[in-house]
């Protein structure tokens, strides 16, 4: 949003605007909660849960912060209103673009790991938008925690990335963001987060911003709620705001409409507090505006003016969403046509910009671009807790012609992993197309690995990657760059075991295919003809009758089953599905069940 302000106009004295970035699991969240506990936000007693922000059930579910979120602390006077971000790559576009709300960011690093690929990533987009930064070690109550070699490690990052001279000179505080503590000097333990308050005040600059300029809001995310409806939350960068006053949103297409604002509020601790003025340099919610948008611009009615928002990037991976057409389809979800479901993707457009929807050739299906497959991932999971039900494809690559070349997405991985392992790990790398760009030993016999794959290349390597180093590994992924297209990859080895008929699977028949592979299903589950049920132990596909009944002879056939072990099935979760799943395969989704099948029907097996 440079374009339209002059950063160092009018100064909001009492307001400071920052974000918290950094890599997945680094302690954003956790760090949120002590500013939250000790700038009085909760009563005494009050039980407070852990993470308190990550509340939606998908957060809570996987641990991770998917949605930033706006929180406000006071502090001697300041107003700071704080963002906590997501850490995780594939939603680095809520991070881009929250960078425009903010004047600086708290870089949390955690004290072992030192910076990580979204370490990077995100540091990137805070330099680029001339953000000032703190750095934060974090977890440095770990026994492996190395804080000098992870600062280290950080200045060379703000080298590397081209900080200007004041960036480099970033104040460092160390903190065990789950006990609430800061300090400056790790010999001496911090009793609080005061050192911390106290540098946010003293180096993240007061935003700028005339109250007396006509009225420009950025609108930087949007909430919903079932009481009030649609909320856009944004910055206000120049001029006043009045509750009930007529606006004009500048929308990303460029037509202007004038609507009413219906309610104004701002943060106060983990609330909004309905208010009936606010000006420059506020971070507001506005409600009432019906179709409001990310990147839009509030503006004054009189002069109108939209802000610029900056570039944000590109999707990497996509998947088809289609109507569902497998033989029960219709019976599990509520929403099931192709109007409901172009419906819910272009409602999921206005809030996600990093997400993109396009209609294809047949009218029942949308192709569904994403930042990776957790991206996608968790629209589909979403969408099926609501009702939907549908089915979705292979995730393929995004390619990009550059300069006359056809290019794919490149990402840097990090691998850590007991040395042992190194081995196996380079053996099922090679063929991605990887290529090592670091090793270095790291502490307790562990290696740290980087490597440059294409992101086709890493479909499917995760669970592999996990068995492989029988769990004891880590692997982070984050985009990095398009390069010119890497040639072939190998296709996943084995093929799926594939139910010959409709029916009921039973135990006779699934002793039998459980034989030929791994099995998916269980005894007594409905399965149709074309459905996946299990992986086939070698290449190609093998058509099985996982319904069969055993002949009868005097016994009952109940009776008959008893004789026979089977092994548990495998559960494969909604991502394994999607590495799963083949060209000619697709997966089917439902509020209660997710089913993988051949993409050709009726099936005729081969
Ligand atoms: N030992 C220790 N653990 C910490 C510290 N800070 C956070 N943790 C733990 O680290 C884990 C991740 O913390 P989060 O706060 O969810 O991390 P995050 O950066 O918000 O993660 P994402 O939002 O998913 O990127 C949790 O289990 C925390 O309890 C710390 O200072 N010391
Ligand atoms: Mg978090």
């Amino acid at each position: 949003m440079e374009a339209t302000i002059k950063r160092d106009t009018v100064r909001q004295d009492h307001f400071r605007n920052l974000a918290i970035i950094a890599h997945v699991d680094h302690g954003k969240t956790t760090l949120v909660d002590g500013m939250l506990k000790q700038s009085g936000v909760f009563h005494e007693r009050q039980t407070v849960e852990e993470r308190v922000l990550d509340r939606n059930d998908l957060e809570r579910e996987r641990g991770i912060t998917i949605m930033a979120k706006n929180i406000a602390v006071t502090y001697q006077g300041y107003k700071l209103n704080i963002v906590d971000t997501p850490g995780h790559a594939d939603f680095g576009g809520e991070v881009e673009r929250i960078v425009q709300m903010v004047d600086g960011v708290l870089l949390l690093v955690d004290a072992s790991e030192g910076p990580m690929p979204q370490t990077r990533f995100v540091l990137r987009k805070a330099l680029a938008a001339g953000l000032v930064p703190i750095v934060v070690i974090n977890k440095i109550d770990r026994p492996n925690a190395r804080l000098d070699e992870a600062l280290d490690e950080v200045l060379d990052l703000f080298i590397d990335l081209g900080a200007t001279s004041s960036q480099l000179d970033f104040p460092v505080v160390y903190t065990n963001a789950k006990a609430g503590t800061a300090t400056h000097d790790p010999e001496q333990p911090g009793a609080n987060l005061k050192p911390l308050f106290d540098l946010i005040v003293s180096t993240i600059p007061a935003p700028a911003g005339d109250p007396d300029h006509p009225l420009q809001l950025g609108v930087t995310l949007i909430d919903y709620d079932t009481y009030v409806g649609r909320q856009a939350i944004g910055r206000i960068h120049q001029g006043a705001i009045r509750n009930k006053q007529d606006v004009v949103v500048l929308g990303v297409d460029g037509v202007p409409r004038r609507q009413r604002l219906a309610g104004l509020y701002v943060f106060d601790g983990l609330k909004k507090i309905p208010v009936e003025e606010a000006a420059a340099g506020e971070i507001v919610v506005v409600v009432g505006l019906d179709e409001i948008n990310v990147c839009e611009t509030i503006a004054d009615p009189e002069a109108p003016e939209p802000l610029s928002f900056v570039q944000i990037d590109e999707p990497t991976v996509a998947v088809t969403f289609l109507v569902n057409k497998s033989p029960f389809a219709g019976r599990e979800g509520d929403f099931a046509t192709s109007r409901k479901l172009g419906e819910r993707l272009t409602r999921e457009l206005e809030s996600d910009v990093s997400l993109r929807v396009q209609p294809s050739d047949s009218p029942d299906a949308f192709l569904v671009a994403g930042r990776g497959e957790l991206h996608l991932s968790i629209l589909i999971e979403t969408m099926r807790r609501e009702g939907y039900e549908f089915e979705v494809s292979r995730p393929q690559v995004i390619e990009r012609e550059i300069k006359g070349v056809i290019c794919e997405p490149v990402e840097e991985v990090v691998i850590e992993a007991p040395e042992a392992y190194v081995g196996v790990i380079m053996e099922h790398l090679g063929p991605r197309k990887s290529t090592m760009v670091n090793m270095q030993p790291g502490a307790d016999g562990q290696v740290r690995m980087e490597f440059h794959v294409p992101t086709r290349g890493l479909f499917g390597f995760r669970s592999e990657f996990l068995t492989n180093t029988k769990g004891t590994g880590v692997m982070y992924q984050s985009f990095h760059h398009y390069a010119p297209l890497a040639g072939e990859i190998p296709a996943r080895l084995r093929g799926s075991l594939v139910a010959f008929e409709d029916g009921e699977s039973t135990g006779y028949g699934l002793e039998n295919a459980q034989e030929r592979g791994d099995l998916f299903v269980g005894a007594g589950v409905p399965v149709y003809a074309g459905m996946i049920v299990g992986e086939h132990a070698r290449t190609g596909d093998l058509a099985i009758n996982v319904c069969k009944k055993k002949r009868l002879t005097n016994m009952r056939s109940s009776t008959a089953d008893l004789g026979i072990k089977l092994t548990p099935p495998r559960q494969l979760s909604l991502e394994q599905c999607l590495e799963f799943i083949g060209d000619d395969e697709l997966l089917e989704v439902t509020p209660q069940n997710l089913r993988m099948r051949k993409a050709m029907q009726p099936y005729i097996p081969r």
